[in-house]
């Protein structure tokens, strides 16, 4: 169960930065599976998953995994001018969410995650997420990206799906593709995302290594309100 992954270390780390829960943003474009992503974690269906061909998620929700983690589902961007608009100004305003402690006011939100279809070359609309949403709203060092879809990420060759994991081909070729994520990344929106972790919500791969990447990566302090 990932309600009690490493539950110990999780709940120290809230107690060094003095709040909880942590809450996570999840976020990325139409269709990347963050809401997939959120069910796997939760081991039940809590987020509605698309059809792959309409955009599902709609509104903002959040879950407690337990009692020191939740998670933020955002509706992904890439559907249209206008419902883009209209959810970019819904996880805009999250990310300015406040709380009060001792009268100073800090973000609510405390890291940012960016899940990436594995098998989708262009990287286009998560720079534009990146480079108008996230960046200029939000502290670089709390965002995080990780490659979702990694059985299809070769079209489904080198999937054993007789063990659920990727044969050394689709190994290799996912190492570097997280690398090459992470160079455009760092070109593309000028931030130096720590090297993505690649998984599979749908058949539950390396789930773990995401909450290994949250976890080992929450920051020390609460998150000051961004002055621009
Ligand atoms: N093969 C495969 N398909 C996946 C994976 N994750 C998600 N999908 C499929 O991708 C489609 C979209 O998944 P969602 O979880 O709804 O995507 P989302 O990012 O929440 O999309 P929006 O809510 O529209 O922003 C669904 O058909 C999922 O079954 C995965 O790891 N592997
Ligand atoms: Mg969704």
């Amino acid at each position: 169960m990932y309600s009690d992954y490493r539950l110990a270390d999780l709940t120290q780390k809230m107690k060094i930065m003095q709040i909880r829960p942590l809450d996570v943003m999840v976020t990325g474009v139409t269709g990347a599976g963050k809401s997939t992503t959120l069910n796997s974690l939760f081991e039940k269906c809590v987020a509605k998953v698309g059809n792959g061909v309409e955009p599902e998620t709609m509104n903002l929700t959040s879950y407690m995994l337990n009692d020191v983690a939740r998670f933020w589902d955002t509706p992904g961007l890439g559907d249209g001018v206008e419902r883009d608009r209209i959810h970019a100004k819904k996880i805009v305003d999250l990310l300015y969410k406040t709380y009060n402690v001792d009268g100073k006011y800090y973000g609510w939100i405390d890291m940012v995650l960016i899940i990436v279809e594995g098998i989708n070359r262009d990287m286009g609309s998560t720079y534009r997420l990146l480079n108008e949403i996230i960046v200029p709203n939000f502290q670089r060092d709390r965002i995080l990206v990780a490659i979702n879809q990694s059985d299809v990420a070769m079209k489904g060759r080198h999937w054993d799906s007789y063990y659920n994991r990727p044969d050394d081909v689709l190994e290799n070729f996912l190492n570097e593709q997280a690398l090459s994520i992470q160079r455009r990344v760092r070109e593309a929106t000028g931030v130096n995302i720590i090297k993505p972790v690649y998984y599979s919500g749908e058949y539950n791969y390396n789930v773990n290594k995401l909450m290994d990447l949250i976890i080992d990566n929450i920051p020390t302090q609460r998150r000051d309100l961004i002055t621009l």
